[in-house]
């Protein structure tokens, strides 16, 4: 089994002064990793499209026992290597396969616009190697890749900075009209990967996050609808879908019967923390789980300069999970 883990009711930081956000922690031969990533200090004002999030590198961060501090690696992969892109790297997923690990990350590119890229290295760690182009097909950000007993399943989105609201049916333009209240919120993204995990086996579809009476979720439900930082993960042979709402600055999640979905909205898991937003992930650590995620208290509330947490995460007797208090 992998490194230690002892119960663990209030949330502890990861670092004690160095700015990293976005955790995607995976376990890879019993270690823990976490993709996070990279906040600097910028010039860039705050920004209605995310510029002041101005990150030029990723570091892949380890953790020995979830009651220690975590390490830092060093930087794995930087802008200036990645051919097609031109700036923001932001969140970040990793995924193992065979003796491979695929480092899936979005950035703009020339045109600024987010697309997904990979890179792939044969240590956890890195370096990765970028490809030359963006995964084709992809836009947006946020990706997440989910394991599935060997079928890799990619999802991603976002809105406002992430330009998720710049498409329908997978198609680009600047001039589709905002969304009214009562019209269907828009929904992340999947599509299935590739055996070469470079490329999408099928276009993206969306991923249908239903209320108890089973319609689709609206966009004025701002405290329920999908706005970025997908994470899927699964306990009891369900998958639970989870993400952030953004403007109202809470982790929920929604539980399905397959990758695909659709999903059930079923409540909130973390309530909004210092900071705009935070963006997170669900994994077992020697039979308990734990939540990851990020605050900008230490930075005294500066939105593009975050902290990376752990906390422990419970479910009841029903498999729904505890709502635990951002601002501990
Ligand atoms: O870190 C930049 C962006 O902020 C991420 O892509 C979003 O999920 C939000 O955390």
């Amino acid at each position: 089994m992998c490194a230690i883990g002892y119960a663990q009711e209030n949330p502890k930081y990861l670092f004690d002064d160095l700015y990293f956000a976005d955790p995607s922690t995976r376990i890879f031969d019993d270690k823990i990793y976490i993709y996070a990533s990279h906040d600097i200090q910028t010039d860039v004002k705050d920004a209605a499209n995310g510029a002041h999030f101005n990150m030029k590198d990723y570091n892949v961060l380890t953790l020995d026992n979830i009651n220690e501090k975590a390490k830092d690696n060093g930087v794995a992969l930087k802008l200036e290597d990645i051919p097609w892109a031109k700036q923001q790297l932001w969140a970040p997923d990793a995924v193992k396969k065979g003796n491979k690990y695929y480092l899936y990350f979005p950035a703009k590119d020339k045109d600024d616009l987010f697309k997904i890229g990979v890179a792939v290295s044969k240590s956890p760690t890195g370096p990765f190697k970028s490809e030359k182009n963006p995964i084709t097909g992809t836009y947006s950000i946020d990706p997440t890749v989910l394991d599935d007993q060997g079928k890799y399943y990619i999802y991603f989105g976002g809105l406002k900075g992430g330009q998720l609201q710049n498409y329908r049916n997978n198609q680009y333009s600047e001039n589709y009209p905002e969304l009214q209240k009562d019209e269907n919120a828009l929904l992340p993204k999947i599509a299935r990967l590739k055996d070469n995990m470079k490329e999408l086996a099928e276009a993206p579809k969306d991923v249908l996050i239903l209320d108890e009476n089973g319609n689709q979720l609206k966009s004025g439900d701002q405290h329920r609808r999908f706005f970025e930082g997908i994470w899927v993960h699964q306990y009891n042979n369900k998958y639970y879908l989870s993400y952030s709402t953004g403007e109202t600055h809470k982790l929920v999640y929604a539980i399905g019967d397959n990758p695909y979905g659709p999903f059930t909205f079923k409540g909130e898991i973390l309530t909004p923390v210092v900071g705009w937003t935070t963006h997170h992930s669900i994994v077992e650590i020697n039979k308990k789980w734990y939540l990851f995620y990020h605050d900008s208290k230490k930075s005294g509330g500066k939105s593009y300069l975050r902290s990376l947490k752990i906390r422990e995460l419970k479910y009841d007797e029903n498999g729904l999970i505890q709502t635990m208090n951002g601002q501990d």
